[in-house]
C-alpha cells in the first residue's frame, strides 16, 4: 500500500513513521508512506501557501495553487500504480470510523492532506475529487495528527503488518458485532490484593470464551451501547446535532 502525505510539516513524521509497527512495514516494503512538503510547491518571494478569506473571518486558509499542485505532482508520480483516494483532514469531514478504516485499508493508494489555518480554499476539494475526513469532534491545530490517527489505524488493517493476523480481526469494533474487550489480565496472578478471575486460568476454554463473551457485553452495554458516544443511551442528548465545527 502506498500513503503520501501533503504537509507543511513532514518533520513531524519522522518519529512515527520509523516507530516499530509502522517502521517494520516499511522496511519489509508493505507500506510506503511519503510525506510530502506542500512549501516546495508554493510560488513567489514569500513563498505563501495561506491567506485570509474572501468576505473577512479570523485565521487564514490553505491556497488552492499549491496545494493542487503538489498534489497533482504527488499523483504523477510514475513508481506508483493508482492515482490515490484524495483525502483532505479537517474537523468538518466524514467522522473516521472503523468500518472506513477498512474501507480505506482496502485502496492501494492514499493522498492525505493536511490542514493547516483556519482550512482549505473550497475549490482544492472541487478540482482534486476529494474527500473530507475528521477524526472526531474537537478542533486540532492542524491535519498531521488526525493524518497520523488513520494511518495507523489504516496500516494495521494491512495484510502483513501485524505480526497476529488474529489480533486486528478480534479487536474492538472490528467485526460485525461491535463488541467492545472486556478486561484482560496478564502476570502477575495477583497485584496489590488484586487477583486474576479464576476462571482465566482454569485451563476451561470453553468457560473462559463464556466469560468473554459476558465481559465484553457488559463492557459494551456500560459504554452506551453499539459504539455509541460514551453515555448516549443513558443520559438524554443535549449535544448540538448540527455539526458546529470550522
Ligand atoms: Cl482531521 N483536523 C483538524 N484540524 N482538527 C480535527 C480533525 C482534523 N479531526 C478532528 N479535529
Amino acid at each position: 500500500m502506498r500513503i503520501d502525505i501533503v504537509t507543511l510539516f513532514p518533520e513531524m513524521f519522522e518519529g512515527f513513521l520509523t516507530g516499530s509497527l509502522l517502521g517494520d512495514a516499511r522496511e519489509a516494503g508493505i507500506l510506503d508512506v511519503r510525506p510530502r512538503n506542500l512549501r516546495d510547491f508554493a510560488t513567489g518571494r514569500h513563498r505563501q501557501v495561506d491567506d485570509r478569506p474572501f468576505g473577512g473571518g479570523p485565521g487564514m486558509l490553505l491556497m488552492p495553487g499549491p496545494v493542487v499542485a503538489c498534489v497533482e505532482a504527488v499523483q504523477s508520480d510514475p513508481s506508483a500504480a493508482a492515482p490515490g483516494r484524495v483525502i483532505l483532514l479537517t474537523p468538518g469531514g466524514r467522522p473516521l470510523d472503523q468500518a472506513l478504516v477498512e474501507e480505506l485499508a482496502a485502496e492501494p493508494r492514499l493522498v492525505l492532506v493536511c490542514g493547516r489555518y483556519e482550512g482549505f480554499d473550497a475549490r482544492i476539494r472541487e478540482t482534486l475529487g476529494a474527500e473530507e475526513i475528521s477524526i472526531g469532534d474537537y478542533v486540532l491545530s492542524g491535519g498531521e495528527p488526525a493524518a497520523m490517527v488513520v494511518i495507523d489505524a489504516v496500516a494495521r488493517l494491512v495484510p502483513g503488518v501485524l505480526g497476529d493476523e488474529r489480533s486486528a480481526r478480534d479487536d474492538s469494533f472490528s467485526g460485525a458485532e461491535r463488541l467492545v474487550e472486556g478486561p484482560q489480565y496478564t502476570r502477575p496472578r495477583e497485584f496489590r490484593g488484586l487477583e486474576v478471575p479464576e476462571v482465566l486460568t482454569s485451563g476451561d476454554h470453553r468457560r473462559i470464551a463464556r466469560w468473554r463473551r459476558e465481559q465484553a457485553a457488559e463492557a459494551t452495554r456500560r459504554r452506551g451501547s453499539d459504539a455509541e458516544p460514551r453515555g448516549a443511551t443513558s443520559q438524554p442528548d443535549t449535544r448540538q446535532t448540527e455539526r458546529s465545527m470550522p
